[in-house]
């Protein structure tokens, strides 16, 4: 019974991500003692959808990582989720309007994994010695409920708002740089709409990836080697219109852009 519910909540998202439509949330519509750890196995009930339907994961992804995020949506605790291929656009590349919801778009930096990392207790000194790369991104998160209202359960179900991810092409070594001191810069139609550095995120981006690896780790998880992983926005997000044309700039690491078609 229990499961049924849950697969039910993962098709109620799933249907209205591919019909974009905008849902009441689930805590209001379905199931209002929906708990965390149920959350977790509808996103897990997502992937497994996505995955029959021929789609692949990229990586997790962190969310809900920064004060910015946290004074914005209202829920202030860290989140994971899931990329999958079919969200991927190419850093310059253009993003229909009409494919999405309310798009809003954050400044993340993205850490390739070098080497499977195994929690309990993953610090963030590990996740930089077992990371390959470090790079620039561009997240568009659209969440299936009406005005991106939603509780912390509600949230994790809806896959973390994830929607589609820009990555930047130049990919750094973690050692050469101070990944908290890297400045972002945001900016839309040329005017700087938000702007912030990587401390933003846990203290250090590396923490969140270290967050995500001991979160797998309760469920016998990992994080693993040749993943592509968003560490969380640093900045609030920016709601997106059609015409629009966005920039992040990260210092040292890069630009990433695309523009929002009709
Ligand atoms: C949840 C997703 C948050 C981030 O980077 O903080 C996220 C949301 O804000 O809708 O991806
Ligand atoms: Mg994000």
């Amino acid at each position: 019974m229990a499961v049924e519910v849950l697969k039910k909540i993962a098709d109620y998202l799933v249907d209205a991500e591919i019909e974009k439509r905008e849902v009441v949330k689930v805590t209001t519509a379905i199931k209002p003692d929906l708990t965390v750890e149920e959350a977790y196995q509808v996103q897990d009930l997502i992937v497994q959808r996505k995955l029959e339907e021929g789609h692949r994961v990229v990586g997790p992804k962190m969310g809900l990582t920064s004060k910015a995020k946290w004074d914005q949506m209202g829920v202030s605790e860290p989140i994971y989720g899931h990329v999958f291929d079919y969200m991927l656009i190419e850093n310059g590349g253009a993003l229909p309007f009409s494919d999405l919801l309310h798009p809003k778009v954050e400044a993340e930096i993205a850490f390739v994994i070098g080497e499977d990392i195994e929690g309990p207790g993953v610090t963030g000194a590990q996740v930089q010695a077992k990371t390959a790369y470090v790079l620039p991104a561009l997240e568009i998160i659209d969440s299936r409920y009406e005005n991106f209202n939603f509780t912390h359960a509600d949230v994790i179900a809806d896959n973390a708002s994830t929607s589609r991810v820009v990555f930047g092409n130049s990919l750094k070594k973690p050692a050469d740089f101070d990944l908290e001191l890297v400045g972002a810069v945001l900016s839309v139609n040329g005017q700087v709409k938000e702007l912030g550095a990587g401390a933003a995120v846990l203290g250090h981006p590396a923490n969140a990836i270290a967050m995500l690896a001991n979160m797998l780790a309760r469920k016998g998880g990992k994080v693993e080697k040749g993943e592509i992983i968003l560490s969380g926005a640093i900045t609030s997000a920016i709601l997106l219109h059609a015409g629009d044309f966005v920039s992040g700039k990260f210092d040292r690491l890069g630009e990433v852009m695309f523009t929002v078609g009709e």
